[in-house]
């Protein structure tokens, strides 16, 4: 039987109108005192596609599936909204086309303190960053992520889903069995998984659990029509052949495509983009002060962003900036011959003033000789970086620098925990 090709896409303005509502009526309750019924349901700091993704699906469900009032909460700037062109993209094919004015961000909030709600989803990570200080105890009532497990919120968490997959989006869409879900939302979830998963590469990151909601997304996204005319009869896709999809790869090309061109960005954008914070009780020391470290993901080598000094000073400039005595950068591109896989970390070590008499070079001897020995993410010295982009390092007294490649395949979903564990040995 014959079907016309369909491929003007269906445009969904449903999600836009529920941000838009929600973000106004959330802010008018906090002016009036009242937001105390009201969720925040929030991603992590690096404000990736999944984590919007994913705090804006959970928002939708628990509003719509529980009735209980909730609203996304992006951790960031708004004008930091630009430094990731795959979120606005994403964002736009899902309806939503003016994202400053349509989500909550933390600019939005800015005014209010203490933190004017108190009750927390988290997805794609599993604990509360501890600015979030509400004028009552903070009660996280949901965790859904797929990152280490720290084990927290046990018992007021429902649900609590901490599993390994290539996407939080995954996770969260399987919460979708019986609630409507718009074809916007559904697409900006898809888009999230494709993102994270190469557009669902055998033998890459995607999990059996991200194919099995990338099917069933895929099927009531505002793609729906074209995947079906694709395939020539209605019966269901699967995963496998939504892969091959030219749909969906064109999608996926598309969102990498913008993923990766981050030419237009400086190094400290670089440095801000893609970035994570975490703070540790040193039990090895005398000091009670958290040291406070940042990890920041960036998508080209050092050579093309961070020579002659560029990392030495816009690292020590962010670092003094937000506080930070550790940074790690870790870089992820293709290489020039084959386009094989690549990942290079350059860590510094900031002396600083406080903690008053802490010891930094013990610091950062404990924190060579720990990810030397890690036998994951197996370090090698950089070919041409190992102690800085620099030779006159006396310029950067304060500066303790180590630069390494490193295996391939481990991110920083990897390397935060290897990091965690470094600082927090005994003794
Ligand atoms: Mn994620």
């Amino acid at each position: 039987m014959y079907k016309p090709q369909r491929h003007t896409l269906v445009t969904d303005s449903v999600l836009a109108d529920f941000l838009a509502s929600s973000k106004e009526r959330y802010l008018q309750d906090v002016r009036d005192d009242k937001a105390d019924e009201w969720t925040i349901s929030m991603g992590n700091e690096a404000g990736d596609l999944d984590t919007i993704a994913s705090s804006v699906a959970f928002a939708w469900l628990r509003t719509k599936a529980f009735n209980k009032p909730t609203i996304p909460l992006l951790q960031m700037d708004r004008d930091d909204l630009d430094l990731r062109v795959e979120n606005l993209h994403a964002l736009s094919l899902s309806g939503v086309s003016q994202p400053k004015d349509q989500l909550l961000f933390l600019t939005d909030l800015a005014e209010f303190n203490p933190f004017p709600s108190h009750k927390f989803a988290l997805v794609d990570h599993n604990r509360l960053a501890s600015k979030f200080s509400p004028g009552k105890p903070p009660v996280v009532v949901a965790v859904v992520d797929h990152h280490v497990d720290e084990n927290m919120y046990i018992d007021t968490a429902e649900p609590r889903i901490v599993i390994p997959s290539g996407s939080c989006a995954s996770h969260i869409s399987s919460l979708f069995e019986t609630t409507e879900l718009p074809p916007g939302l559904a697409t900006l979830l898809l888009s999230a998984i494709l993102v994270d998963t190469d557009g669902l590469k055998p033998n890459g990151k995607a999990v059996d659990i991200d194919r099995k909601a990338a099917d069933f997304l895929a099927h009531k996204s505002t793609f729906a029509s074209s995947l079906s005319s694709v395939n020539g009869s209605n019966a269901s896709i699967v995963s496998s052949s939504l892969f091959d999809s030219a749909v969906i790869k064109s999608l996926s090309e598309e969102l990498s495509t913008k993923k990766n061109n981050v030419s237009h960005l400086g190094p400290r954008d670089l440095l801000r983009r893609d970035y994570k914070e975490y703070e540790y009780i040193l039990p090895w020391h005398a000091t009670d002060a958290p040291i406070r470290a940042g990890l920041s993901t960036v998508p080209i080598r050092l050579s093309e962003w961070a020579a002659d000094g560029k990392l030495e000073i816009e690292g020590d400039a962010w670092m003094k900036e937000r506080g930070l005595h550790i940074l790690g950068v870790l870089t992820a591109y293709r290489g020039a011959t084959k386009g094989k896989r690549k990942r290079e970390m350059a860590w510094i070590v900031r002396t600083s003033s406080s903690p008053a008499d802490f010891d930094f070079d013990e610091l950062a001897q404990r924190l060579w000789t720990g990810l030397e020995a890690d036998p994951v993410l197996e370090v090698k010295e950089h070919k041409k970086f190992a102690s800085g982009t620099i030779n006159f390092t006396s310029s950067f007294p304060q500066l303790r620098i180590r630069v390494y490649s490193q295996n391939p395949q481990a991110t920083r979903k990897v390397t935060a925990p290897v990091l965690k564990t470094i600082l927090e040995a005994p003794l």
